[in-house]
């Protein structure tokens, strides 16, 4: 077996590992973040679950941390009580991003960890199989249920050699990305092997397996050996450690080899992960801000070596350069190791331990400007400013821009400074969690007004007569869909304010449209959902009288969303269909006709379009019921 089928096979309660079926995998963590929590921690709570059923839970605030106003510090207030009354372990503020905390904390190989956002793999790196999903599946494991996904193809990405120069980790994935495209890796899991692995640090290897959600993979893993061991032993973890490999004749289903020798900086233009081109090829073009942390570069490692690149020079006048440090324990460490004097000495802003920009929250860049950004996501507005062209890079080629004002070529840097994964004594970090009661039936759960429950939805309707209000291009991030900043993301726990906001940015009279049309399909090309694994971009949209789907295809985390909703994921039969429903159509479909994974007939006037669904029978129910939460009541 492969290292997936091992953890998968260790973890099944129901199906068969063969391709594209269903597995039941039970779930021994979770995580959630405070953006996508607030939702999930209420439907944990509709579900009249007294206490989480994992081995370990947790909830780390680490995305809109900037409390302006009441709602957001409301929620975080209700996220603090709520986890402790369901014995849930509370990450507060400014502790840090929930993946590298994740990493350095709790994640453990060969367990199983799902999370309510998309990077969740980034424990991937440690040897976990570890799953992005939407809140309310992370709700249901929290509960104790299984989570259920299609059985991934795995595919053996064989790495030899050893990086050279000022190549690093980041630049293998964003090579990965610039071969495959973001949907290159859906239906798949990106499992590393090879002897180019041992030459990689866990966190090298967390930046790998983070953005593998950028190829729109199921997760990605790594082996546990012995640099996992050396990672860990630093981490006061030691007895976390168990060696985990595939057996030396495991089968793969496709097979990818990466030189790691011939890895240069890699750059991802606007406004796509998947746009790499070699740094050295745009070198002149000036930069007007450079942003580094999130979680796919926020390490200790990573930090390091951007002082040991910044020390003694002064970045650009012309540059607005700040950094985020991923935790409190890399903080910590760049001030035991010296490090942050030279950060702070050269210029840079020092940011909060959070996800900050990187999902809009303040360090927008100026109008039209040019942003390098270590990040993992360049979707276009994303950053806050609209027309914003941002640069996804490696933090070697960040720290260059910010000394240089420019994208300058990688063979004017000189030689590069050696990587410390970890300073000689890794400190010891005091109250990062707060941990919950043994008996938390006492713990009173505080709501702002800004919490407003969940409605119940009405089920799916015998004939669908519904109007096409928006036909949308390929690869729609779920960041079109529902935009994030500090404005819109402190209404996550309020559904009707929310869905105001939908496609805001792509269309503003969608929210008018689809309101007029009282029930309404959205039709798109490939990929449809990519990106983050927020759920509001599909319950608001529900929210707003949308009740299906038509697409080329569908992300995956966004898939499972739709259904949770009760909205009909179909995909069309001929492509070239596609054009034949455009905006204003109105479409009815019989669906008491409909059968699990089969075809149906869309009637548009005169015409007939063949739609497909994928889903098992479970899950058709489940959007007949109107819900997840409807079904699960009606089976209660
Ligand atoms: C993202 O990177 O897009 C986010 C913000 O972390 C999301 C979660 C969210 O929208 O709350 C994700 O990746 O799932
Ligand atoms: Fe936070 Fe950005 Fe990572 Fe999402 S991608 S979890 S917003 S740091």
């Amino acid at each position: 077996m492969n290292l997936t089928e091992k953890i998968i096979s260790g973890h099944l309660v129901e199906g068969e590992m063969s391709p594209g079926a269903e597995v039941a995998l039970r779930i021994d963590q979770t995580l959630t973040q405070d953006a996508t929590g607030t939702m999930a921690y209420l439907q944990l709570e509709a579900m009249r679950i007294p206490r989480v059923k994992t081995e370990l839970s947790v909830s780390y605030v680490d995305h809109n941390t900037l409390q302006m106003g009441f709602r957001n510090a409301d929620d975080h207030r209700y996220l603090r009580t709520v986890a402790a009354r369901h014995g849930v372990i509370f990450s507060p503020p400014g502790t840090g991003i929930c993946h590298q905390l994740h990493l350095e904390c709790f994640a453990k190989p060969g367990k199983t960890l799902i999370g309510s956002d998309s990077h969740t793999p980034t424990a991937g790196g440690i040897g976990a199989l570890a799953f992005g999903a939407g809140g309310l599946s992370v709700a249901l494991a929290m509960g104790g249920a299984p989570y259920v996904i299609a059985m991934p193809k795995v595919v053996k990405v064989h790495l030899s050699g050893a990086l050279t120069g000022w190549a690093s980790a980041k630049d293998i994935i964003l090579f990965l990305l610039s071969r495959l495209s973001v949907k290159g890796g859906v239906g798949k899991v990106f499992e590393y092997c090879g002897p180019g692995v041992g030459t990689l640090s866990v966190t090298d290897r967390a930046t790998i397996t983070n953005m593998g959600a950028e190829l729109g993979a199921t997760t990605s893993i790594f082996p546990s050996d012995t640099r996992t061991l050396e990672f860990l032993t630093k981490m006061g973890r030691a007895g976390d450690w168990v060696e985990l490999g595939p057996d030396p004749d495991a089968a793969y289903d496709e097979e990818i080899h990466i030189d790691l020798t011939e890895i240069v900086p890699m750059a991802a233009r606007p406004h796509m992960p998947d746009l790499g081109v070699p740094v050295a090829e745009l070198a002149g073009l000036k930069v007007d801000q450079v942003a580094i942390g999130s979680c796919t570069n926020s390490s200790y490692a990573d930090l390091e070596l951007v002082s040991q690149i910044l020390k003694g020079k002064q970045v650009n006048p012309g540059t607005d350069v700040m950094i985020s440090p991923g935790s409190k324990r890399v903080l910590v460490m760049l001030t035991e190791g010296k490090n942050l004097r030279a950060l702070s000495d050269s210029g840079a802003r020092l940011l909060e331990c959070s996800c900050g920009p990187c999902i809009g929250m303040g360090g927008s860049p100026v109008s039209g400007g040019v942003s390098l950004r270590t990040f993992n996501r360049n979707f276009e507005g994303r950053s806050g400013t609209k027309d914003a062209q941002v640069y996804l890079v490696s933090p070697e080629t960040a720290a260059q821009a910010a000394i240089n004002g420019r994208f300058t070529d990688p063979a004017t840097w000189g030689e590069p400074p050696a990587r410390k994964e970890f300073t000689e004594v890794v400190p010891d970090i005091a109250n990062l969690f707060v941990m919950p009661p043994a008996d938390g039936s006492e713990v009173e759960v505080v709501r702002g007004p800004n919490i407003v429950p969940i409605k119940a939805f009405d089920p799916l309707p015998q004939r669908l007569e519904a109007e096409v209000v928006i036909h949308l291009g390929d690869n729609i991030t779920t960041d079109h869909i529902l935009p994030a900043g500090p404005e819109i993301t402190s209404l996550r726990s309020n559904i009707p304010a929310i869905s105001r906001y939908i496609f805001g940015r792509v269309d503003e009279g969608f929210v008018s449209r689809t309101e007029n049309a009282g029930q309404s399909v959205i039709v798109a090309g490939e990929n449809y959902g990519q990106g983050s694994s927020r759920e509001h971009a599909a319950l608001a949209p529900r929210h707003l009288g949308v009740r299906a789907i038509v697409a080329k295809s569908l992300a995956r985390i966004h898939r499972d969303n739709l259904v949770n909703f009760g909205i009909l994921p179909l995909t069309f039969v001929n492509q070239a269909d596609y054009n034949k429903l455009p905006q204003g159509s109105r479409i009815v479909l019989d669906t008491t006709t409909m059968t699990a994974g089969g075809e149906s007939r869309l009637k548009v006037g005169e015409l007939e379009i063949p739609v497909r669904n994928n889903l098992t029978a479970k899950e058709l129910e489940i959007i007949k019921a109107g819900g997840m939460l409807n079904y699960i009541r009606e089976q209660a």
